[in-house]
């Protein structure tokens, strides 16, 4: 088994569920990805680490979903240069609006690629996954070319119009 290009990591367990919809975009890309749980608040120590042997590990890309205060996707980018890309999850009364805006508000210098709250966001983060590694992956460009030009052949026109 190939090592992991993207490192998918969420603040809880309670996370996985939509968090597991990144992995599955990704393996329709066939990118390997590996999966942890770890909490800024909780462990951020662990979280150091993670991000400190990431690069050397081969990972390129981090996606982190967190839901509430939702630090793990600001704390990992301050800790690597890696891109990371922040999910927004959704479970506390504000339904992800808080961790929204926790994720998407990041100050100048350290970004979050930040995605729509909830699935919809875990899986946007995977095809961002895969952009971003296409740029130097000219076989996987290929596959993300041929998925855009797929998903375009979706629409109906209507009668008369021809594009
Ligand atoms: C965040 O708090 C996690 O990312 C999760 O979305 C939320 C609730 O965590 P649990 O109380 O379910 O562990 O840290």
């Amino acid at each position: 088994m190939s090592a992991a290009r993207v490192g998918i990591v969420m603040g809880s367990e309670s996370d996985l569920p939509v968090m597991r919809r990144c992995g599955e975009v990704l393996d329709e890309y066939a990118i390997p990805w590996e999966l942890g749980v770890m909490s800024a608040h909780r462990a951020p120590e662990t979280v150091r680490a993670y991000a400190g042997q990431a690069p050397g590990r081969g990972l390129r890309v981090l996606v982190a979903g967190a839901g509430a205060a939702a630090h793990l996707p600001g704390v990992l980018a301050s800790l690597t240069t890696l891109p990371v890309i922040g999910v927004p999850l959704a479970g506390t009364p504000l339904q992800g609006f808080d961790a929204l805006l926790s994720i998407v508000q990041m100050p100048p210098g350290v970004p979050v690629a930040t995605v729509a709250v909830g699935e919809m966001g875990a899986r946007n983060a995977g095809h961002l996954a895969a952009e971003i590694l296409a740029l130097s992956d000219p076989e996987l460009a290929a596959r993300v070319r041929a998925r855009r030009d797929q998903v375009a052949g979706r629409v109906q026109l209507p009668e008369g119009f021809e594009p």
